[in-house]
C-alpha cells in the first residue's frame, strides 16, 4: 500500500490532465469515491479533474456533495488522451459502459477498489477486497498520503462507507467503523447524511411499494419473488435495493429473486439470501456475485427467464 500511494501521488503530482471514473449506473460509493478523489486532488494538488458516469444516478443522489461535478461522459471531450485515468469502483471491464475510450486513450490508468477482479484494468493498482466501500480504501489512501480533507471528502467518504455497508451490516472487519469515528469525531453528522438521501419522487417509492405488494411465493414460501416490468424499472433505480429489502424482512423466507425488465427480451435478475449461497444460480444463469447477493442479465422474455429460474431453484 505504502510504494503504491507514493506511485499515485507521483502520478498525481505529474499529471496535467485528469479523468475520475466510476462504474455504469454508479451507485452511492462510486459516485461519492469519484468526487472525493476529485476534491482530494483539487485541495492537496491544485489541480482539477474530469469526472464522468455513464448510465442513470438514482435520483435520491442527486443531492449529493458536488454532484454538479460529475459530468454524463458524452458531454464531456472524449478525444483527450489524459496524463492519468483514476478508476473508482468499477469491479469489472464490464461495468465501464461508454468511458472505456477514455482509458483506452489514456496514458496512464490507476484503480481504486474493493471488488474481486481478476482483469484488472490499472497499471498501478490500490484495491483491497476487505474493505466493505471503495471509500474506505480511499480514506486509507487519504491517510497514508496524508492529505487535508475538507467537509466535502468527509461526507462524501461517509456516505460511501454507509451505503456500500449497508449501514455497517456487511462491514468484514473493524477499519470502517474506526474510519467512521474518526469522521465523525471531526464533524460528520450520519443522520443528516442519510436524510439526505430521501429525496425520492413519490412516483418512486409508490412503485417499489407496489412491486413488493405484489409479490409471488414459492416452494413453501421459502423464495419470494417480485417483478418489475419496463414501466416499473423507469422508475425505480435499476437496483432495486428497496424492493430486495422490504421483501428480505418477510419471516420464513430464505431466497428474494427480482425480475426486472429492462427492456422487451432483457432481464435482471437479482438474487439474495439469508443463509444459502445463491451465486450458483446466478453463474448459471450467466452472471456472479457475491454469496448471497448475486444477479445475472438475460436476453429471453419475462416468461422464460421466470421458469428458468424457478427451475434453478427447484428444490430447495
Ligand atoms: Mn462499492
Amino acid at each position: 500500500m505504502k510504494e503504491n500511494v507514493k506511485s499515485l501521488i507521483e502520478k498525481i503530482a505529474t499529471a496535467n490532465s485528469i479523468a475520475v471514473i466510476a462504474h455504469k449506473n454508479p451507485d452511492a460509493d462510486a459516485l461519492c469515491s469519484v468526487l472525493a478523489m476529485r476534491q482530494l486532488i483539487k485541495l492537496n494538488f491544485n489541480k482539477d479533474c474530469v469526472c464522468v458516469y455513464d448510465g442513470n444516478i438514482p435520483e435520491n443522489l442527486e443531492m449529493v456533495p458536488l454532484r454538479p461535478l460529475l459530468k454524463y461522459y458524452e458531454h464531456t471531450d472524449l478525444s483527450v488522451a489524459y496524463d492519468l485515468v483514476i478508476l473508482l469502483d468499477y469491479g469489472t471491464v464490464k461495468n465501464i459502459g461508454g468511458p472505456q475510450v477514455i482509458i483506452d486513450n489514456a496514458k496512464f490508468v490507476a484503480e481504486i477498489d474493493h471488488h474481486k477482479n481478476d482483469n484488472k484494468l490499472g497499471a498501478l493498482c490500490i484495491d483491497n477486497e476487505n474493505a466493505v466501500a471503495t471509500g474506505e480504501v480511499l480514506f486509507d489512501i487519504l491517510t497514508e498520503a496524508n492529505w487535508k480533507k475538507d467537509n466535502f471528502i468527509s461526507d462524501l467518504i461517509a456516505l460511501a462507507i454507509l451505503t456500500d455497508s449497508g449501514n455497517f451490516k456487511f462491514a468484514r472487519n473493524g477499519n470502517a467503523l474506526r474510519i467512521m469515528a474518526q469522521l465523525v469525531d471531526g464533524g460528520v453528522n450520519i443522520g443528516k447524511l442519510l436524510a439526505s438521501l430521501n429525496n425520492k419522487p413519490p412516483k418512486a417509492v409508490q412503485t417499489e411499494a407496489r412491486v413488493a405488494s405484489e409479490a409471488e411465493f414459492f416452494y413453501h414460501k421459502r423464495l419470494v419473488l417480485a417483478t418489475m416490468s419496463t414501466r416499473d424499472y423507469r422508475h425505480i433505480d435499476g437496483r432495486g435495493e428497496i424492493v430486495l429489502g422490504l421483501l428480505n424482512q418477510i419471516k420464513g423466507v430464505e431466497y428474494i429473486v427480482l425480475l426486472k425488465q429492462q427492456k422487451q427480451d432483457q432481464i435482471g435478475v437479482s438474487l439474495r439470501s439469508k443463509t444459502q449461497p445463491v451465486n450458483q444460480i446466478a453463474e448459471a444463469l450467466g452472471g456472479g456475485g457475491h454469496m448471497f447477493a448475486s444477479g445475472a442479465v438475460v436476453r429471453d422474455s419475462l416468461e422464460n427467464v421466470r421458469a428458468k429460474v424457478l427451475e434453478l431453484f427447484k428444490g430447495i
